[in-house]
């Protein structure tokens, strides 16, 4: 039986990622069989509940304020907006919803109060209810889980060594904080990271270390290629070869032998043949929906028709973990703090734009 272990290095870590394919395949199913049913895939759905004018630099990412995409930005949803999406999401065999924010981090204040309504509302229709909101405290955490937050996503993206490549106006130690925050409440962690941003073989497995090291090990860790979109810095970029996909979703399943692997964002431009290996090398959950935040994802038809194809079933919601409780605002025991944000801000330095940048400023 393999045992989750937390002294992985990054020799060894590369050592597993440049295994001959077949060895690596062969090695990440049979891990794989070990803590889950090969035959189940996760169905998620991502709700974009804030779309556009993020203050970060995020170099990948097309809802930066600074880069020049058109995405179409949009003020916070309505819970029964959320509510009607999320009904449509389960009706089509989803059974997790993940609602992202493009915001820097959380303030406490009406918004907070409404997503905190959208998780209970979620909750309750016994969906597993997933955030991903920028950065958090513990005291936000924990009103978050009062709230039925089953996980919460925040990516580490690359590893350390890349990071400020990629994002200058945030650290790595402060993703690490918002995920330890998590950590100290019921809900559980999800973080993974983005391939094909311009980084080496030896960021993929540090990032690897970074997420397999920590103790207990995210529960669920989404593997995404960079989406290249117009106007951001990375548009230029070629897409990964599928194989580097198979061998960053075998190498994640063999370090982290109890968590979800989410074959996460790029599924556009991956074959079935390619998608079918990445849940052969221990890949157990997709986004459906023909939208992943502002981008485009394969049909949920032709999503449906692959798991015909290969005798795939999706994933009844909380077989891994039980579904928290969810408390009314009225009984909740935790006091909004409105705590003044400690996060680092380290200087600009991925694309000066400076109009671009003083607009951002104001939304921060
Ligand atoms: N603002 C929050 C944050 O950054 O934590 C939440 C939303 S953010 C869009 C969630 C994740 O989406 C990012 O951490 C990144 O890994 C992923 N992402 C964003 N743009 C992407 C792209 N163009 N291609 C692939 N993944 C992307
Ligand atoms: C994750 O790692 N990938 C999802 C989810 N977590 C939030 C988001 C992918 C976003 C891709 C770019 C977009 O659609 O804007
Ligand atoms: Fe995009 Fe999130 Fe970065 Fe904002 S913080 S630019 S939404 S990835």
């Amino acid at each position: 039986m393999s045992e989750e272990r937390h002294n992985w290095t990054q020799e060894e870590i590369l050592e597993v990622y440049n295994k001959p394919m077949m060895e690596l395949l062969y090695e990440a199913a049979t891990v794989h069989r070990q803590y889950h049913d090969p035959n189940t895939v996760q169905v998620s759905t991502l709700l974009s509940i804030k779309t556009g004018g993020c203050p970060e630099d995020c170099g990948y990412c097309p809802q930066a304020a600074r880069y020049h995409t058109d995405i179409e930005g949009n003020d916070l949803m309505t819970v029964p907006h959320v509510k009607a999406q999320a009904l449509r999401a389960k009706a089509s065999g989803s059974s997790r919803v993940c609602m992202g924010a493009a915001w820097r981090n959380v303030k406490d204040g009406p918004e907070f109060d409404q997503v905190l309504e959208m998780v209970r509302t979620i909750n309750k229709l016994d969906m597993e209810v997933c955030c991903t909101l920028g950065m958090i405290t513990e005291n936000q955490a924990q009103r978050l889980a009062e709230a039925g937050l089953y996980a919460y996503n925040h990516n580490l993206d690359t590893s350390e060594d890349y990071y400020k490549d990629v994002i200058s106006t945030r650290a790595f130690e402060d993703r690490l904080e918002t995920i330890d925050n998590v950590r100290k409440s019921n809900v559980t962690v999800c973080s993974g990271g983005i391939i094909g941003m311009g980084e080496k073989v030896e960021d993929r497995a540090g990032m690897l270390v970074a997420l397999a090291t920590l103790n207990p090990q995210p529960e669920s860790v989404p593997i995404n290629a960079l989406v290249a979109v117009e106007g951001t810095p990375m548009a230029d970029l070629d897409p990964i070869p599928i194989w580097d996909m198979i061998r960053m979703v075998a190498t994640t399943r063999i370090v982290m032998p109890k968590t979800q692997v989410r074959l996460s964002a790029g599924r556009t431009e991956m074959s079935r043949e390619g998608q079918a290996m990445c849940f052969f090398a221990g890949a157990n959950s997709i986004f459906a929906g023909d939208k992943l935040l502002t981008t485009p994802n394969p049909d949920v038809n032709e999503d449906m028709e692959m798991f015909k194809l290969l005798g795939l079933n999706p994933q009844k919601p909380f077989i891994k973990v039980a579904q928290p409780e969810t408390v009314e605002a009225k009984d909740s025991k935790y006091e909004s703090l409105g705590e003044k944000p400690k996060w680092t801000r380290p200087g600009h330095t991925i694309e000066r734009n400076e109009v671009a940048k003083e607009q951002a400023k104001l939304t921060d």
